[in-house]
C-alpha cells in the first residue's frame, strides 16, 4: 500500500504564521495544496522564453480561492460563538461561505447582486443551504449594506474586510515557495477587491522574513477595463465586464493593494474583455485547464504586457487562476462553438471526423 501523507488544510500546514490557537476550533474543508502547474505551450505565446506557472486555485473544494481564507475566518466565527455569517458578493465568496458554513452547522447569508453571479456560484450557495438575498444592484451596495448589518448582530462578516480571510489567503504564496523551492520573479493576479493581492504579498513577506523562501516577487495586478477603479485612480460607480467575479468598482483594500504594488516594485494594468476572453480560451485549448474569465485576466495582463515590451526579459512568472470555469459554464457556452447534431450512425459521425 502507498503510504499518503495526509493534507490537513491550510490551518493545520501553516499554523505558525497563522493567529489560530489551542482554543479555536478548526472548520476545514482540507483546502489547500493546490497545483501549481507548468505551462510550457501557452507560455510560447504569452510570454516566449519565459517559465510560466499556473497556480490552479480552482482545485480548492469549492472551486476558488476564498477557501484558504474562509477557513480561519469561518474558524475564528465559531471561538467567537457567532451565530451566523454573512457577506456580499460577486458569486464565490457566497459559494465558500455557504459550504463552511454548512461544516460548521451555522447559518448563512449571502447577499448578491441580481443575476450577475455565475450560474454555479448560485447554485453553490443554495445548495449548502445559504439564504441568498438578490439585491437590485451592484457589489458595492451590497457590500455597504452587510458591513453595516453585521456591526449590529452577532452574525460574523466574512468578506476580505475580516482580517482572517486575507491571513487564510496569504497562504497560497508560502505555497508557491514552497513548490517552487524560491519565490517567482512576477506573481500575476486578477484584482478586484484587491484583498488577494494583498494576501500574497503579506505572504510572500512572511514567508522570507522567517526564512523560509528567498527572493520577493513583483506583484503584477490586472483588471477589467470596466472595472479598473486602482488603475484609473477613482471609484468606478457602474462596474461592467464579462469577468463577473471582478465586477467591483470600489474595493475594499484599495491602500494595502497599491502598497503591495509599490513595495514590489510591481504594477497595475487593466486588460479588455476581449483580452480576457481571449486568454480563457487559450489556457483551456493549451494546457487543459478551465479557470473562469476573471482568472484569466492574470494570463491576459501578462500577454499584453508582453506585447507592449514591457515584460523582463526573465524568470520565473506565476499566475493565479482563482476560480474554476465550471462556476461559469454560461460564458463557455457563450463564446464557444455549436456542437453539431448528426443521426445516429456510423457514417454520419465519420463524416465529422477532421483527422
Ligand atoms: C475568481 O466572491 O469579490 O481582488 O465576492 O471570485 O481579492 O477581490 C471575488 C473575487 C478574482 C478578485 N478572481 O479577488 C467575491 C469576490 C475570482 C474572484 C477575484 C475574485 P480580490
Amino acid at each position: 500500500m502507498k503510504t499518503m501523507i495526509p493534507w490537513r488544510g491550510i490551518i493545520e500546514e501553516y499554523r505558525k504564521f497563522l493567529p489560530a490557537g489551542e482554543q479555536t476550533p478548526i472548520v476545514s474543508l482540507q483546502e489547500g495544496n493546490t497545483p501549481l502547474l507548468p505551462a510550457p505551450r501557452l507560455a510560447e505565446t504569452v510570454c516566449p522564453g519565459r517559465e510560466l506557472f499556473l497556480k490552479i486555485e480552482g482545485a480548492n473544494p469549492t472551486g476558488s480561492f476564498k477557501d484558504r481564507g474562509m477557513t480561519l475566518a469561518v474558524s475564528k466565527a465559531m471561538e467567537k460563538k457567532a451565530k451566523g455569517l454573512m457577506c456580499a458578493s460577486t458569486g464565490n465568496t457566497s459559494a465558500s461561505a455557504a459550504a463552511y458554513a454548512a461544516k460548521a452547522g451555522l447559518p448563512a447569508y449571502v447577499v448578491v447582486p441580481a443575476g450577475k453571479i455565475a450560474l454555479g456560484k448560485l447554485t453553490q450557495a443554495l445548495m449548502h443551504g445559504a439564504r441568498v438575498i438578490q439585491i437590485e444592484g451592484n457589489f458595492d451596495q451590497a457590500l455597504t449594506i452587510v458591513k453595516s448589518l453585521c456591526e449590529e448582530t452577532a452574525i460574523e462578516l466574512v468578506n476580505s474586510i475580516n482580517p482572517f480571510r486575507l491571513e487564510g489567503q496569504k497562504t497560497a504564496a508560502m505555497e508557491v515557495c514552497d513548490q517552487l523551492g524560491c519565490a517567482p520573479v512576477i506573481h500575476a493576479l486578477p484584482v478586484g477587491n484587491a484583498g488577494n493581492i494583498t494576501a500574497y504579498w503579506r505572504g510572500y513577506r512572511e514567508y522570507k522574513e522567517a526564512g523560509q523562501t528567498q527572493g520577493l516577487p513583483r506583484m503584477f495586478g490586472f483588471q477589467a477595463e470596466g472595472a479598473a477603479p486602482l488603475v484609473r485612480g477613482h471609484v468606478v460607480e457602474s462596474p461592467q465586464t464579462v469577468a463577473s467575479a471582478i465586477r467591483i468598482g470600489n474595493p475594499a483594500s484599495w491602500t494595502f493593494a497599491l502598497q503591495a504594488v509599490e513595495e514590489s516594485d510591481g504594477c497595475l494594468h487593466m486588460v479588455s474583455d476581449e483580452e480576457i476572453i481571449q486568454a480563457y480560451q487559450m489556457v483551456a485549448s493549451q494546457e487543459g485547464i478551465f479557470c473562469e474569465p476573471a482568472s484569466a485576466a492574470s494570463i491576459a495582463g501578462i500577454y499584453k504586457l508582453h506585447r507592449e515590451n514591457l515584460l523582463p526579459k526573465d524568470g520565473t512568472i506565476v499566475c493565479t487562476l482563482t476560480g474554476h470555469g465550471l462556476k461559469d459554464p454560461d460564458t463557455g457556452l457563450s463564446v464557444s462553438y455549436r456542437p453539431v447534431t448528426v443521426p445516429a450512425t456510423r457514417e454520419a459521425v465519420a463524416a465529422q471526423l477532421t483527422t
